[in-house]
């Protein structure tokens, strides 16, 4: 399949590269007269990597159904398949995600390999204390009432080990770091005590980041609810701060733009979580009302610049020296192509980042210094007015990437073959 893509990658480029060329050039001049060094922006969107969620690689559905699609990997070297695919258009999604147990390989080293082969780098590793699977055979080990927060010992052990052996799981393949999402919380008032759950919890996560090895980071990821209806264990960007400081340095706060209640500022969430050092990266989607899956910047753009815009202004300053926030997108598909909709998010999230590069930060700098508010807003807003997307496609076409992925990925009949390979079967794990 990658040869079919190749080719479409070159028919492009005969075909449209000089036009691309003149579009690019223009926009170059534009930048250049704003006093942009536009190829310190190219070296710099060039640089990032944006991690592909295995899970979003098939449908995924909602509690009131699931509508699978042809050709969806089920297993977990088909999804390091079209992460691959992925990359090759794009060159800025070289990772993959994995979600333990869904991803859970017989052969760890096989996959090693295949990742190897492939080109993919095994990006932050998710353990999953959200799901039975099989029921343990002691009901008082079952997350049924949460995992790591549970009254329980017996399941906060489980959920240990799991975690523990996620970690042991992501050394053997490469990951630097594990994700904590979890589940636990309560659906009735005065169903727990919410200090006993957190004191619980913080006590849990001490026991898996006891087992951390030199260089790796944990990852809190908080969420207000869902699936719990009453309360989360850690519903905001505070309570995941806080347990990330109790459990030590190499605990850090993982955003999911999808996990704040309606009108929160999330870019003053990023920049707060920068001051203290302790952003770890980011599950990037959009979200109109309760979901957390749609297409990042499909609802709001604006804000996508301005948490990029957080990220680069604290670059300039330093302060993500020694630890970059991972970025991830985390979304989920119910009837777009998953490939196709990566493909899209990829792309708003390097627009962003590209505008949020472009911006005249001296302007901004003078107008904040005045308290000139006007003008602070111009600067913003002509960044993010900005048509940066021929930036974006010269960074991609210079690394080898397709000036149109999404249309050289249909062009080369991608879904139409792994459909073919694949069938129409469940994708694993969703
Ligand atoms: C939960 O909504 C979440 O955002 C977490 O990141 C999970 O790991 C992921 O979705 C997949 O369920
Ligand atoms: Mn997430």
């Amino acid at each position: 399949m990658t040869d079919a893509l190749a080719e479409q990658i070159r028919r492009q480029q005969s075909r449209d590269g000089a036009m691309h060329d003149d579009d690019f050039n223009h926009l170059a001049r534009q930048l250049g007269r704003r006093g942009v060094d536009v190829e310190a922006v190219v070296a710099r969107l060039s640089g990032l990597r944006i991690a592909v969620p295995s899970w979003a690689l098939g449908a995924g559905g909602t509690r009131f159904g699931r509508f699978t699609q042809a050709g969806e990997p089920h297993s977990v070297e088909q999804k390091v398949m079209d992460v691959a695919a992925i990359d090759c258009l794009t060159r800025a999604n070289g990772e993959i995600s994995l979600h333990i147990p869904w991803d859970r390989p017989d052969d760890p080293a096989g996959l090693k390999e295949c990742l190897a082969a492939s080109g993919i780098v095994c990006g932050p590793i998710n353990s999953n204390t959200f799901q039975d699977g099989e029921a343990p055979n002691d009901a008082r080990a079952s997350y049924r009432y949460g995992s790591v927060s549970n009254v329980w010992e017996e399941a906060r052990a489980r959920a240990v080990d799991h975690m523990v052996g996620v970690i042991a799981l992501g050394e053997a393949l490469g990951s630097r770091a594990l994700t904590v999402w979890l589940a636990d919380g309560t659906n009735h008032p005065g169903q727990t005590s919410f200090r006993g759950a957190l004191d619980r919890t913080i006590d849990s996560l001490s026991r898996v980041y006891a087992a951390l090895p030199e260089g790796w980071s944990l990852y809190t990821e908080h969420k207000p609810f869902e699936p719990a209806f009453y309360s989360s264990v850690n519903p905001d960007w505070g309570t995941s701060l806080l347990i990330a400081r109790e459990l030590g340095p190499q605990a850090r706060c993982l955003v999911d733009l999808g996990h704040h209640l309606p009108n929160t500022n999330i870019e003053q969430v990023v920049a707060t979580l920068l001051h203290e050092r302790r952003l770890g990266g980011f599950h990037f989607n959009d979200s109109k009302y309760g979901d957390d899956d749609l297409t990042t910047g499909s609802i709001h753009p604006f804000q996508l610049f301005l948490i990029c815009h957080e990220l680069v202004e604290a670059e300039r300053e330093g302060l993500l020296a020694g630890h970059p926030p991972d970025l991830m997108i985390d979304a989920s598909h119910n009837v777009k192509d998953p490939m196709e909709d990566i493909l899209q998010s990829t792309e708003a999230i390097l627009v962003a980042y590209a505008q949020a590069l472009i911006l005249e930060t001296g302007v901004l700098a003078e107008a904040r210094a005045r308290n000139d508010a006007t003008l602070a807003q111009n600067a913003l807003q002509g960044a993010f007015r900005s048509d940066v997307r021929p930036l974006v496609c010269e960074v991609r076409r210079r690394k080898g990437g397709a000036l149109d992925p999404l249309a050289a990925l249909r062009a080369a009949g991608y879904r139409h073959e792994t459909a073919r390979q694949r069938g129409f079967r469940r994708a694993t794990g969703l």
